[in-house]
């Protein structure tokens, strides 16, 4: 549930509190401008309070780079009509909190991976299907068409307006074990995994023992030893600073996680048609330069990973292949919950 004492601390509840008093679910305020027709009482436009949010990452992570450029776009081409608030170090909760404060109206706009929300809309479960997108260029496509767009549309009935899809990346395996270079060697690992059904299954189906928890919780959990590996892209294995806690890293690359991006409904309908195209246009954009970002930083996560001595496995071709193999029951066991012609969408793009 949404963590209203760390918000206490932050002083931001008053303002939360006025913000659900507004309308849209932010805060909007009267401002005058020249006014445009013929009579001479300035034109009231509203103003408008965006406060966006995200989990754990540190400032230098693709993510919060994104977010602070989406600020400055957005604030600079509204002409500061809207004020964006960033709270993106993780001071008011995880994925699934801030998912449920936004369709609340108590913050506007959150990212979070699309396993987090499988809860909210069934359909995200194809995001977290395994070997579902074999590279970018086939993810960017399915995820900025037409299959891509109606996944987000299965969230305006819930209060959520789904602009988009921010990069995570593909997921790779660590532990603090043993170095896996066979199927075979995830046999009795106890993996973390994101609290989505799909992923525990997955690993489940490679004899892996999976344990489902917030990514907040992720770090200590490893330190502690109550589990002996995770499983993310490199960037963000890098932004926690997971090399502390694992030894090894298999380039397993066995799931492309997007982050969908996520506005309060009521906020974004009680934007005037200008500023809802800004913040469609700022949303194209702001992708576009997130996934430039990812990109680069993928690379450099890998050096400075191998750099901070974890070792790196990158395994065989048919090794991949079994455990791509050993996962391949998922589609069927998650394809009504899926939707069987989403899934046929979605195939008919990837499997090409
Ligand atoms: C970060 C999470 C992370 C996700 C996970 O807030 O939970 O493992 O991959 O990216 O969204």
């Amino acid at each position: 549930m949404f963590k209203f004492k760390k918000l206490l601390s932050l002083g931001v509840v008053t303002s939360l509190a006025f913000s659900l008093a507004a309308c849209g679910g932010g805060e909007t305020s009267p401002s005058t401008s020249e006014s445009s027709g013929g009579s001479d009482a300035p034109v009231q436009e509203e103003e408008y309070v965006l406060k966006i949010a995200a989990g754990t990452m540190s400032p230098e992570f693709s993510l919060a780079k994104t977010w602070r450029y989406y600020e400055e776009e957005l604030e600079a081409r509204s002409d500061g009509r809207i004020n964006v608030e960033l709270y993106i170090s993780g001071e008011l909760g995880g994925d699934r909190e801030l998912s449920e404060a936004v369709q609340m109206g108590e913050i506007q706009m959150v990212a979070p991976s699309t396993g987090a929300i499988t809860g909210f809309s069934s359909a995200f479960n194809i995001f977290d299907l395994p070997f579902l997108f074999k590279d970018r260029e086939t993810a960017y496509t399915v995820l900025d068409g037409e299959p891509g767009k109606k996944v987000l549309g299965t969230l305006d009935e819930i209060g959520l307006k789904g602009l988009g899809y921010f990069e995570n990346g593909f997921r790779n395996l660590t532990n603090d074990v043993k170095p896996i270079e066979t199927a075979a060697d995830i046999e009795g690992l106890s993996v973390r995994t994101m609290e989505n059904d799909m992923h525990i299954e997955a690993w489940r189906s490679l004899g892996a023992n999976p344990t489902p928890m917030s990514f907040e919780e992720l770090y200590t959990a490893l330190q502690q030893g109550t589990i002996d590996g995770q499983e993310n892209p490199l960037g963000l294995i890098r932004d926690i600073k997971l090399f502390e806690v694992q030894s090894h890293l298999a380039m397993t690359n066995h799931v492309y996680s997007p982050y969908v991006i996520l506005m309060h409904k009521g906020f974004y309908d009680s934007l005037p048609a200008d500023l809802q195209l800004i913040v469609e246009e700022v949303t194209t954009d702001a992708t576009e330069y997130n996934r430039g970002l990812t990109l680069e930083e993928e690379k450099d996560a890998r050096e400075t990973l191998e750099a901070e001595g974890m070792q790196i496995t990158e395994l065989p071709a048919e090794e991949i292949a079994k455990i791509q193999e050993k996962m391949e029951p998922i589609y069927d066991q998650f394809k009504d919950r899926i939707g069987e012609d989403l899934l046929m969408e979605f195939l008919s793009m990837t499997k090409q």
